[in-house]
């Protein structure tokens, strides 16, 4: 949806060698509300990679000037909205606490549809209910969401035994999610991945590195990072990795925690909790190279303070990125 960057910004090739086969583009400044969205923006970039995104705001007010563009490919990365439902309605927890509830949308499925005509690839869906009792409450609003859409739809929540999984996936659901069985029974996630390979992703929530399970009102002693290794090599699609402190609160992503998860083993990573705007989606782009290839957004997209269209284009095929620089030293936002 975004349009070509003009030519104008193209750098010339003599000044390629110059700067060791990648060419500079810088975000401008100005005046008043613009200004401050650069320079938020610019605290993002010049950290420790340096990052163009084609944002139409800030393209179409003339905002960008020639700076560094990346000649490789940007690994890709993945939004995902997301919908957790309670008692068939569409609601958000701030950090995972039953008793914190926003209820933001009593019709899941006009809601997924309105995220899948905004450009999302995916979706990605919580029964809060299941994932405190164990027991499939929300199902006849997860089935007419599948049912409803075209794009591919995931589920976690109290997918607790494999006839559970399997009934899910035989009604349409790409992926399942698997969070307490996972550590209670990591043999089951292996068999399971070993008979549907792509579509079982184990949940990891974490509580200070802990793993947290049974609706998170329950923390175990072992580390995110040890139950990632566990999985390698098992044929997982995915781990969701989430921080339970930044959930739901819009405060930014855990970035450090991200990227402990993703080096901890080859299995992709998609990021949960704590995104509040578009700057904190970009700052993910700094881990992408080590396997943080999505990234789930919930309470952001039903406040609006993150436009999904907008985010998607923003770390679409089309952004810039130096991709030489490695992620390596602090990332904060
Ligand atoms: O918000 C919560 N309290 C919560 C939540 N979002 N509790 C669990 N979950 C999600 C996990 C994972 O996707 O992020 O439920 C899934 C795990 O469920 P289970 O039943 O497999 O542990």
């Amino acid at each position: 949806m975004t349009a070509k960057l003009p030519l104008r910004w193209t750098a010339q090739s003599a000044s390629l060698g110059r700067c060791g086969g990648y060419r500079h583009f810088q975000l401008l400044g100005e005046q008043g509300k613009g200004a401050e969205r650069a320079a938020r923006l610019e605290a993002v970039l010049n950290r420790n990679h340096r990052l163009l995104v084609p944002l139409r705001e800030l393209r179409d007010r003339g905002l960008w000037q020639p700076g560094w563009q990346s000649l490789r490919r940007p690994a890709a990365m993945q939004i995902i909205p997301a919908i957790d439902l309670l008692d068939g309605h569409c609601v958000r927890l701030h950090q995972g606490d039953y008793d914190q509830v926003t209820r933001f949308s009593d019709d899941p499925v006009a809601q997924a549809l309105a995220w899948q005509a905004q450009g999302a690839e995916r979706l990605h869906l919580v029964d809060l209910d299941g994932a405190r009792s164990g027991q499939p409450i929300n199902d006849q609003a997860v089935k007419a969401i599948t049912a409803a859409l075209s794009i591919p739809v995931q589920l976690g929540g109290g997918v607790r035994s494999a006839e559970r999984a399997e009934e899910l996936l035989a009604c349409g659901l790409d992926r399942v999610i698997l969070g307490t069985v996972a550590i209670e029974q990591p043999q089951l996630v292996a068999e399971l991945a070993g008979r549907h390979p792509g579509r079982v992703v184990v949940g990891i929530d974490a509580k200070d590195g802990l793993v947290a399970t049974r609706g998170w009102l329950e923390t175990s002693a072992v580390r995110a990072t040890d139950l990632a290794r566990r999985f390698e090599g098992s044929g997982v699609a995915a781990i969701v990795s989430t921080d339970i402190a930044t959930d739901g609160t819009l405060a930014g992503p855990n970035l450090e925690a991200l990227r402990a998860m993703a080096e901890a083993s080859s299995i992709p990573v998609i990021a949960s909790g704590g995104i509040g705007c578009l700057e904190h989606i970009l700052s993910l782009l700094s881990i992408a190279p080590l396997g943080v290839e999505g990234v789930i957004v919930g309470r952001a997209l039903y406040d609006g303070t993150v436009d999904l269209a907008e985010a998607i284009a923003a770390v679409g095929p089309e952004r810039l990125q130096d991709a030489l620089t490695s992620p390596n030293g602090p990332i904060t936002v």
